[in-house]
């Protein structure tokens, strides 16, 4: 998968050369492009915001920077499509197939983003993620490429961040990780939380007990039916407890 990020602090992304991601990213899995905003800027100070129209606190970021930055890397995109090796039209081993690159902004104001989501999009190709600062980006920017291909306006919870940088390291390190190879035992993808809709168990390792709390005995008595029943009954009653909107 290709991977484009658009953003006023491209050192914020430094960590995606850590861990699972980082060694993805060696063996040719994940590719990753990090571009600054500022340098598709054309005035003496760089400037990426302004004032908005119609009055209001704070600032916005301008279109122009935008559709320079976006440009530059959807029509790379097109370009490498244009030159795909032997034309082949059908898409490489259970991948979805190639419709372009799909933009996604970061806004409290988009879908929000969830595991499933984060599966749909370890499918894809090229994803592009622009991160906004301030008030937020000049709408037309999102009507523009709207016009020309997929976006998705994407929220990572109700709460407001200071831009989107951080949101889009969560999602990149969610969908990162479904991509077939990143993570090396693909069991443990299906085990986790909201794969079945359900929160995780409760995990337990040596010793047997520490510090008056016994590990529940069940687990210990190399029943796996049992262990199974068990283990299924404490993601209901979790779930029931924590997330009862994720049972209904
Ligand atoms: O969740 N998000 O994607 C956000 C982006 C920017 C600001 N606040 C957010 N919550």
């Amino acid at each position: 998968m290709r991977i484009d990020i658009v953003t006023i602090f491209p050192e914020f992304f430094d960590v995606l050369d850590l861990s699972l991601l980082g060694k993805a990213r060696q063996s040719g899995l994940i590719e990753l492009g990090v571009h600054n905003l500022r340098d598709h800027t054309h005035d003496r100070h760089h400037s990426v915001d302004d004032t908005p129209y119609g009055g209001g606190a704070g600032m916005v970021m301008k279109p122009e920077p935008w559709g320079d930055a976006l440009d530059a890397i959807l029509g790379d995109a097109a370009a490498n499509d244009d030159a795909a090796p032997d034309g082949d039209a059908v898409p490489d081993g259970g991948s979805a197939p190639d419709d372009g690159p799909i933009l996604i902004f970061p806004s409290p104001a988009g879908d929000q983003f969830t595991q499933a989501m984060a599966r749909e999009l370890s499918l894809e190709q090229h994803l592009v993620f622009g991160c906004g600062r301030y008030e937020g980006i000049d709408q037309r920017v999102v009507d523009h490429y709207e016009s020309r291909g997929r976006v998705r306006l994407v929220s990572l919870g109700d709460y407001v961040l200071n831009g989107g940088e951080v949101a889009v390291m969560a999602m990149i390190e969610a969908i990162g990780r479904l991509i077939p190879g990143v993570v090396g035992n693909p069991e443990s993808l299906v085990e986790e939380s909201h794969e079945d809709g359900l929160l995780e168990y409760p995990s337990y390792t040596k010793p047997a007990s520490w510090r008056g709390h016994d590990v529940p005995p069940v687990l210990l008595s190399g029943n796996h039916g049992a262990i199974n029943a068990w283990r299924h009954q404490q993601q209901v009653d979790r779930t029931a407890r924590v997330r009862p909107d994720l049972l209904a």
